[in-house]
């Protein structure tokens, strides 16, 4: 997988989220934390990519119940420019959020070059509300939908594809926050949802094994779109959606390790690393070791 050099997107963009902080991420994980440190030992060629521009003021878009939309809608749009460049100059793109709501600019830009692109959703939660289900109104919550085709058409349509994704080429990987219509989404569109529960009994090795040989058979392409709070808050307390019974810190680097060998992914993106809610940067260390783990770092 990582025969090809890595273009960094840098996404400082927070306003999906309820908790400001999240748009610090980018800079705390390649410069506190030294990503670029950790790509070079691992022989990796990369660049930074022109850092997405989050606009100061945008009049406001009337929405019902979508905080913040002409903001993201400005941010996704870029970001979905952005990364079908990399993706076309032969570059891996590697998004640094930023809270989730940037994985609607992300997927849109990848959605150009994969007719059935396959996304694992490693999150707490499963960002499958709509203006109308959403308890916060935050459009971190509503992302994964968005791909989907589902909820607010400004968002949906980016770039003109619709939808992005098919439910059947998605896998939500460590759920445990699930709003009633979420799962009453997951059930009916018979989305693979592995929640913490299917991980306690079967183990993060099976889990991914079994999404591994799904995604192979169906899918031209594997996005892994990593919100940090799918990591249990002892080991991720920098983050604005906290929810206790998580992966633990083997559990999330095994799975990355897993989809290294399994020479699949083709992007990710790491998201909802918040500086203002880490204890002495362990949140944004955690994020440099996780890509280290997916691009190829091994114990041995
Ligand atoms: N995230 N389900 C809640 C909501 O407000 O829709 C929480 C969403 C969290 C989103 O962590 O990316
Ligand atoms: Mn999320
Ligand atoms: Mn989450
Ligand atoms: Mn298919």
């Amino acid at each position: 997988m990582i025969n090809r050099s890595v273009a960094i997107v840098s996404v400082p963009f927070g306003k999906g989220a309820a908790t400001s902080g999240a748009e610090l991420g980018p800079r705390h994980i390649l410069q506190a934390s030294g990503l670029t440190r950790k790509l070079n030992e691992l022989k990796i060629t990369y660049r930074l990519a022109q850092d997405i521009h989050v606009p100061q003021y945008l009049p406001p878009i009337p929405t019902v119940n979508a905080k913040y939309l002409a903001e993201v809608h400005a941010v996704t749009r870029q970001l979905g420019d952005r990364v079908s460049e990399v993706v076309a100059a032969g570059e891996f793109p590697l998004v640094l959020g930023g809270d989730h709501s940037i994985s609607i600019g992300t997927i849109a830009g990848l959605a150009e070059h994969y007719a059935n692109l396959g996304v694992i959703w490693f999150d707490a939660h499963s960002d499958l509300n709509t203006e109308d289900t959403s308890p916060s109104g935050n459009i971190h919550g509503m992302s994964l939908g968005v791909s989907l085709g589902r909820g607010i058409p400004l968002l949906t349509k980016l770039r003109g594809i619709h939808p992005k994704i098919k439910p059947e080429h998605v896998a939500i990987v460590g759920a445990r926050s699930l709003d009633p219509e979420e799962k009453a989404y997951i059930r009916t569109l018979g989305i693979a949802c592995y929640t913490m529960h299917d991980i306690d009994r079967q183990g993060i090795a099976r889990v991914m094994d079994k999404v591994i040989q799904h995604l192979r058979q169906t899918t031209d392409g594997v996005h892994v779109s990593f919100d940090i709070d799918c990591v249990d808050p002892r080991e991720a307390p920098g983050t604005g959606t906290k929810v206790i019974g998580g992966l633990s810190y083997r559990e999330a680097h095994l799975a990355l390790e897993l989809l290294y060998q399994s020479d699949l992914v083709t992007s990710a993106e790491f998201v909802e690393v918040n500086p203002n809610l880490d204890r002495n940067n362990q949140t944004a260390k955690l994020a440099v070791e996780l890509i280290g783990s997916l691009l190829g770092e091994q114990i041995l």
